[in-house]
């Protein structure tokens, strides 16, 4: 596989000296390993190489007109012990340096392009422009870092403008130190984006929007600043006013006056975010016209800003209102040069060409795409590790832009982010199994196998709200099927050793990354899911002992291994309890997709088996949740409930939520039990005139239980009542709109 993408990217100047023919495809083979060892990220456009070198050790280096960024970037790897007037010359600038004459016209006519020429006395580098000199020097270093040198050249440009992240997700935004090696990775990867826009910084969104940032988080942006410029990265930084802006002077000259302090603290690129809001902020018209004034009077009259991006309220075709025509608004209202941000068919979503195409003759400009993925905030007890896939490669055209929302795990995130930055730099030749492979090694240069291992069985995210899966343990799959077949049948197991194999490496590779010093910031973020997975796996091995025993009719055996899943089970419940304990998704969910179902099938099956076979009563382990979410609201659909203890809780959905006439949302149980009390929070706090609260033992005559009209906080309200199906409604005659923040019942 490896093999076959270098034969995409490498062409071979033909090789004219036909007598030698052997001796010319034995050095074709040793180019070609060579040429695959490279470690470049992303693959350039264009390599073209005839010979290899071993790689000088002495260089002679003449930078001319170098910014700051990349003679810093050639100050890390050029110091006195490796160079020298004598050393091998290269040479590095932009198209107009004089030095680069000959060679200027092999320089990619886009921005941020470079050429790479690789003589064996000489090497020149010619950006198009200072970026695309950085971009040059970042790939020469990567080339220098190899044993041998290729000769020949490289050409190279991005196919996407804007390519990077957005931190535009709800939770703990990133830590400082976070954001740094985040910045630092961006550089390195050739990623020159970074729109800073957590959901929960207050300067950034209600309620402290207007107001500037405390002098420590100002210092600290300030720092962030810099170092993104360093690696020239756009610092990208988004205001999210909507949620009580007026349209009126005070709220333009609020946001004016906070661009401008942000423009003290460095930032050059700006984006205004109204996305999950509701009410008077909506309005397309108005949004545009704030748009167009902070373009006239902040981004032209200050000559150095870049043009703005805004991220609208239908930022997806699923809430697109046909007969609203908030988008054509926008695309014709808003100045051409303003940027418009898009997440696809829904929130969470691929990207493809039809989307694409769909979206820009709205808008009547290229989408900025905004992928939500690897963001977890609506699935917080999942780790994001699967690999980036299922975009479009044919929409080079389509787009101005493409960032991904990561999850709050900075660090893990960069295994999806190495891939995205792949993606957007070069797209036709992507290939995302090898871009995650490699990313492995980037984050963990030592333990990358055991994580391998780990990431392979962590990377899809449950059953959720927007309905977006991920794929998960994909060659284990068949395996666990014909498992489960064999045994459901009664037969004996052919692949036992195989599955043996498998959890047995899960065990270990937890035991390697636990014990690994490779990259501790990695290692902190993921540590309880690396425990649950340890657990997992050797709960696995408990089971295929209890398969044995059953085989042996050891019921010594059987039993002690019986009990020691049920005692690993309790231990991962522990864990469950006690990390991870957000609002949310509170808990440590791992390979949840194929694995642990295995597992819990087999530990089943197998109880069952032994009782038959032995006349016992082993428990069967009912670890489901039968209970079911009421409602007739369609953008809940599928969200999801969980039974914690006897607790049942909706996981709150993030957006805003329309609720029409007759609209309700409650739990529908299995049978009907004793519900003690409701707890729930709506806002705003003057929505519970509109409804009532109901219970029902059939879904068709409903009681009213009193609820409190008019409460801030959280609402609680004993019902100690029988009942089937328990539920909020909207009996008035409006369309309300609200954000849920928690609805749960405790019950007996
Ligand atoms: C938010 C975003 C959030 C993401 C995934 C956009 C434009 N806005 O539903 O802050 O991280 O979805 O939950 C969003 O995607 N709202």
């Amino acid at each position: 596989m490896i093999l076959l993408s270098s034969l995409n990217t490498l062409k071979l100047r033909p090789l004219k000296t036909t007598p030698i023919f052997i001796l010319a495809l034995l050095l074709f083979m040793v180019n070609f390993s060579a040429a695959q060892d490279l470690n470049l990220n992303p693959n350039p456009q264009e390599l073209v190489f005839n010979e290899y070198i071993a790689t000088p050790i002495q260089f002679n280096v003449v930078q001319k007109n170098a910014d700051k960024s990349t003679e810093h970037l050639l100050a890390s790897f050029f110091n006195e012990d490796n160079t020298s007037s004598k050393g091998f010359s290269i040479h590095i600038g932009t198209i107009d340096d004089k030095f680069s004459r000959k060679l200027k016209n092999q320089v990619p006519n886009k921005p941020e392009s470079y050429h790479i020429d690789l003589s064996k006395k000489h090497i020149s580098v010619i950006g198009r422009d200072t970026r695309g000199t950085y971009y040059g020097v970042r790939t020469l270093i990567a080339v220098l870092k190899n044993p041998k040198t290729p000769l020949g050249y490289i050409t190279d440009y991005p196919d996407i403008t804007a390519r990077g992240t957005v931190e535009g997700f709800y939770g703990t935004p990133w830590s400082f130190n976070h954001r740094i090696r985040q910045i630092d990775f961006y550089g390195q990867n050739k990623l020159n984006t970074y729109i800073y826009g957590p959901k929960d910084d207050p300067y950034h969104s209600s309620p402290n929007w207007r107001k500037p940032y405390p002098e420590t988080e100002a210092n600290q942006l300030k720092k962030l600043i810099e170092r993104a410029a360093l690696n020239h990265v756009d610092f990208v930084w988004a205001i999210h006013p909507g949620k009580d802006i007026k349209w009126n002077d005070t709220d333009r000259v609020a946001l004016l006056h906070k661009f401008e302090l942000m423009y003290k603290l460095g930032v050059r690129t700006y984006a205004v975010f109204f996305d999950d809001i509701s009410g008077e902020g909506t309005n397309p018209k108005q949004q545009a016209d704030l748009l167009n004034y902070l373009n006239t009077e902040f981004v032209e009259t200050k000559k150095d800003v870049k043009p703005l991006i805004m991220c609208p309220t239908e930022y997806n075709k699923s809430w697109s209102n046909p007969k609203g025509k908030y988008l054509e608004t926008l695309g014709e209202a808003l100045d051409p040069s303003i940027r418009v941000m898009w997440t696809g068919n829904r929130v969470v979503a691929d990207i493809d060409k039809e989307t694409m195409e769909w979206i820009n003759a709205k808008i009547q400009r290229k989408a900025f795409i905004w992928w939500n993925f690897p963001v977890s905030d609506y699935v917080r007890n999942h780790m994001l590790l699967g690999p980036t896939y299922g975009n479009g490669t044919d929409v080079t055209q389509n787009l101005s832009g493409f960032v991904s929302n990561p999850m709050e795990h900075a660090e893990a995130s960069k295994i999806a982010i190495y891939g995205v930055a792949d993606y957007t730099w070069n797209m036709s030749k992507y290939q995302a199994e090898k871009k995650w492979l490699e990313a492995m090694q980037v984050v963990m240069p030592e333990s990358y196998k055991a994580l391998e291992i780990f990431a392979r069985h962590n990377s899809d995210l449950g059953p959720n709200g927007h309905r977006y899966r991920r794929d998960e343990s994909v060659s284990f799959t068949p395996i666990a099927e014909a498992f489960l077949k064999d045994l459901e049948a009664g037969q004996n197991i052919k692949n036992f050793e195989t599955v043996h194999n498998e959890f047995q490496a899960m065990v270990e590779a937890s035991y390697i990354l636990l014990n690994s010093s490779d990259n501790p910031v990695l290692l902190d973020e993921i540590r309880p899911w690396i425990k649950q997975f340890q657990l997992l796996g050797q709960s696995g091995l408990a089971t295929l002992n209890m398969y044995k025993a059953l085989q042996t009719q050891n019921t010594n055996a059987f039993e002690r291994s019986y009990q020691a899943v049920k005692a690993l089970k309790t231990e991962m419940y522990a864990l469950d309890r006690s990390e991870n304990q957000n609002p949310y998704q509170p808990g440590i969910k791992t390979a949840s997709l194929i694995v642990t179902p295995l597992i819990n099938n087999s530990f089943k099956l197998l109880t069952q088996n032994y009782n038959k076979a032995f006349g016992k009563q082993l428990e069967l382990e009912a670890d489901y949740n039968p209970h079911t979410l009421f409602t007739n609201i369609a953008q809940l659909e599928n969200q999801q409930v969980n039974l914690r203890d006897r607790t049942l809780v909706l996981n709150p959905p993030l957006e805003i939520i329309r609720l029409e006439p007759g609209a309700y949302l409650g739990f529908e149980l299995q049978e009907a039990t004793r519900i003690t009390q409701m707890h729930y929070k709506l806002t705003p706090d003057t929505i519970y005139t509109n409804l009532k609260l109901e219970i029902s033992n059939n879904g068709e005559e409903w009681a009213t239980i009193p609820h409190p009209l008019d409460n801030k906080d959280l609402v609680k309200v004993s019902v100690n009542q029988t009942a089937k199906y328990i539920r909020l409604i909207n009996t008035s005659t409006e369309t309300l709109e609200t954000k849920l923040k928690q609805l749960s019942i405790n019950i007996k």
